[in-house]
């Protein structure tokens, strides 16, 4: 950890400070406006101090909508949104809950900087952004530009975002930037964008009610979209659900067929049913010949696909393979839908680009009750796929493409060579610089890579190679806050405003209805001290407030396929409760909406079709052996739990609605053959590591096959770092692993 010495970077420093010295009215000026509760004249016009008033929900990527009940100017309790039209008055645990991670002891309430001891201690915001400017600004001379980067998050308002996209690449010139959206939805981005033209799931929340027939692949609502499972719930056609999932998961038990097949297997199952489908005259030949091109070649590689081989690779019988075939052939309005069973492969946008496949030959696509719709998973995961500035520039485009860069460039008003023309390192490459000795300064902005990486041995070692690591959070304890060297307050969801889209496409907004504790400040905020301080401010003038930042984002949406221009503000957003995109300029929104893509079956590639795009299948890149002979899956354990568990452990009734101890899913037979009794404690070793469980033993996993849930922190050390190499998301489901009974008196882990 070098300190500025020489010359230039004393220039730096004291540039920075004066700067700080000059705009540190301007910062204590917002700290005050952030920290001031709603009693003493800072409620913001459309929020009365003892009213409700209405904003989404600040977990998942469903974006339910919640009455916010204030009394005194502070939210003091919710209930969900009856009008809105996403649940309709339904909200799961975290939803309910979601006002009382805020008051959490373990806030990070000041910046914290590691001092000469090692240790993190307090120190105020001026010396922080200081700190912050003095050190990257080091790294980045001595190192050159590519020596830091930043990872953010699909959990942050869209506004922020594209501030923190915009900040780091065209103001801190940093070249590299990724998110926790690559752990999740890479895979049906790439997919999207080659199939049909740009990363845009088609399908609107109603289409859960209209579908005859349901096909849910690698994703289980029940637990991780419990109101998008209520929507399937109000279905009254009477629909077949088909679960395709390894495990026999609450949703699996609710359908009305599950498929358990081999995990990694999907690809040659979904060829097989696409090979069946065909030979049984199941394809909508008009719209394939209108609207699509490479059926040929598909209908060629698919012919090998016989239901020997399927059932050889998936264990799927050729007569429940034909039972699926039935079923997606013969309903009137058939809808796929997949999440992370798919995504989290190392072959997960073929998997989905199957999945597509076979929405695109049987013409359920652009329908009522139809759609390739691949469900997202945190809250603005859909706004880090278009605004992040990380893989795409803002407003889904390209890096690469000089009128792009133009495009951008003139709505924010900069120099348009301030702009990249390359897009970022994906987060593994930005991981693998940092073991490499190439990224030596990192920022990572509310997303918790200490726990949530895959293979954690190795990425504990690899932050230690850091220069400098800034972590900003709403709490100084999470796991990676605690390996920092500089610590940034961050204010959560229910403390600023902004605007998430959800999963359908619906832009919802979010209010400040809670004050942010001790100095805490909006991500917003800290973005702008941090231009400021770094020197370039003036460059972001424009991104004035969240709602200012919102007028950007339209004009920056202008044109694209996810044209939002037409929306006129904020208060419209909320009157409508939430608007869905596209929705240009000139076209007038109703609440009543329910806005679907590709009805008229225009796609987004030149030619106006969609793609059939395949390959091979290739081997899992860690199958089991004789030494670790078990396949261990990984995903969500409970609805009452959300991902690393910063926010969802703070809630005493949260924690009640799942197991206080962590376990493995083991099934009976592979119990048996170990010997093991109801939740005893075992070993689960990996080749990278061991964590000590308790057993429960239960059908919902087969045999050969474990299941531990993503939550603890030492699940992760187990998992195997393989990617799909198209979209670099990592494989979290599926390492090779061994189970052993702990013997009494043995040695504890270290
Ligand atoms: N309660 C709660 N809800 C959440 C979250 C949370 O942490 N907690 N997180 C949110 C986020 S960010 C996301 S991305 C979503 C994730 O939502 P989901 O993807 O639905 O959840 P997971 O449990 O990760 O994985 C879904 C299923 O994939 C199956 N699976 C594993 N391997 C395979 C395979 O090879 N093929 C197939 N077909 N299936 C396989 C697993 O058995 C598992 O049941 O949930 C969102 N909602
Ligand atoms: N083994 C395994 N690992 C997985 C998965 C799996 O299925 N299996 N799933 C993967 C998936 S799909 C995902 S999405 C990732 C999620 O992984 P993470 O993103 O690491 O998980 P979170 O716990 O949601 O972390 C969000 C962090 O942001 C902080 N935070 C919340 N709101 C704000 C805010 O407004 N501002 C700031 N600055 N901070 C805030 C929280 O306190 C928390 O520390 O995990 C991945 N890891
Ligand atoms: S389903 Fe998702 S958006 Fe709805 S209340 Fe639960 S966590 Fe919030
Ligand atoms: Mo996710």
């Amino acid at each position: 950890m070098d300190n500025p010495s020489d010359g230039s970077r004393r220039r730096f420093l004291l540039r920075a400070k004066d700067l700080l010295h000059m705009r540190h009215g301007a910062l204590t000026q917002e700290l005050s406006r952030t920290q001031a509760g709603f009693g003493i004249g800072q409620v913001p016009e459309r929020l009365k101090p003892d009213a409700t008033t209405t904003m989404v929900c600040g977990f998942c990527s469903t974006g339910c909508g919640l009455d916010v009940h204030m009394k005194d100017g502070k939210a003091v309790n919710l209930s969900p949104s009856r009008g809105y039209p996403v649940n309709l008055g339904m909200a799961c645990p975290k939803g309910w809950e979601s006002l009382t991670p805020l008051a959490a002891p373990d806030r990070a309430t000041t910046p914290l900087l590691r001092d000469a001891r090692g240790q993190l201690a307090p120190v105020d915001w001026p010396k922080a952004l200081e700190t912050f400017v003095a050190r990257f600004k080091a790294i980045q001379e001595k190192h050159g530009p590519e020596s830091v980067a930043f990872l953010s998050t699909g959990q942050i308002p869209t506004e922020e975002m594209a501030l923190l996209g915009a900040l780091a690449k065209f103001g801190m010139g940093m070249l590299h930037g990724d998110g926790n959206t690559r752990q999740c939805m890479a895979s049906a981005v790439v997919a999207y964008k080659e199939s049909f033209g740009f990363d845009a799931p088609p399908y609107t929340y109603k289409d859960f009610e209209e579908s005859d027939v349901l096909v849910f692949v690698g994703a289980n609502p029940c637990i991780a979209h419990p109101i998008m499972w209520e929507r399937v719930c109000k279905n009254r056609h009477n629909p077949k659900i088909i679960v395709i999932d390894p495990r026999r998961t609450e949703t699996a038990m609710a359908a009305t067929l599950h498929v358990p097949l081999r995990p990694k297997s999907d690809l040659v199952l979904l060829y097989g049913i696409t090979n069946l489908l065909l030979q049984r005259g199941f394809v909508d030949r008009a719209f394939v010949q209108a609207h699509t091109s490479g059926f040929a070649e598909l209908a060629a590689h698919v012919a090998d696909y016989t239901p020997e081989r399927v059932a050889e690779a998936s264990g799927i019988s050729a007569d429940v393979l034909e039972q699926l075939v039935q079923a997606i052939g013969t309903g009137k309005r058939v809808s796929f839908w997949w999440t992370m069973g798919v995504n989290q492969s190392h072959e997960g946008v073929r998997a989905a680009q199957a999945i597509i496949n076979i929405a695109l030959l049987t013409g359920n696509i652009g329908r009522p009750g139809t759609g390739a719709n691949s469900i997202t998973g945190q809250c603005n995961a859909m706004g880090s796929r278009l605004f992040s500035n990380t893989t795409n520039l803002l407003g889904g485009r390209d890096f690469k493409n000089a009128e792009h860069r133009a495009a951008v460039a003139n709505v924010l008003g900069i120099d348009v060579a301030s702009i990249p023309s390359k897009g970022s390192l994906a987060y593994d490459q930005i991981i693998e610089g940092v073991l490499s000795g190439k990224i030596k300064g990192l920022w990572v902005i509310a997303t918790n890579t200490a726990h949530s990486w895959i293979n954690q041995a190795d990425l504990h070692d690899t932050l230690k190679r850091l220069d400098f690591l800034v972590v900003q959070d709403m709490y100084s304890t999470t796991e990676t806050a605690v390996r920092a060297d500089l610590v940034l307050p961050a204010a959560g969801w229910g403390e600023k405003d902004g605007t998430f889209i959800n999963s359908e496409r619906r832009i919802g907004l979010i209010k400040k209805v809670a004050k942010a504790p001790g100095q805490a400040l909006a991500d917003f905020y800290v973005f702008k001290a941090i231009a400021e301080a770094w020197g370039c401010g003036s460059m972001f003038e424009r991104f004035s407030s969240p709602a200012a930042t919102f007028e950007i984002l339209k004009a920056l949406s202008a044109g694209q396929p996810c044209d939002f221009s037409g929306i006129e503000s904020y208060e419209q957003l909320d009157t409508l409760r939430g608007v869905q995109w596209p929705l240009p300029k000139g076209e007038v929104p109703r609440a009543s909406d329910e806005r679907r893509l590709f009805a008229d079956g225009k796609f987004f590639h030149d030619d106006a079709k969609a793609r059939f795009i395949f390959s091979d299948p290739t081997a899992m890149p860690e199958p089991t052996s004789a030494r670790f002979p078990l396949l261990l899956l990984t995903g969500r354990g409970s609805s009452a739990q959300w991902h690393t568990e910063t926010r969802t452990k703070k809630s005493d009734v949260l924690r009640k609605l799942h197991p206080s101890t962590p376990y493995v899913e083991v099934s009976p037979v592979d119990a048996k053959a170990l010997g093991l009794g109801p939740s005893e404690w075992v070993r689960v070793h990996s080749a990278r590591g061991a964590i000590e469980v308790k057993a429960f033993i239960t059908h919902v996993v087969q045999p050969g096959q474990v299941f531990i849930p993503m939550h603890h922190a030492f699940t992760n050390r187990l998992t195997f770092a393989a990617f799909d190499p198209y979209s670099r998301q990592p494989s979290y489901k599926a390492c090779a692993v061994r189970i052993e009974r702990i013997e009494a008196g043995a040695a504890p882990l270290a």
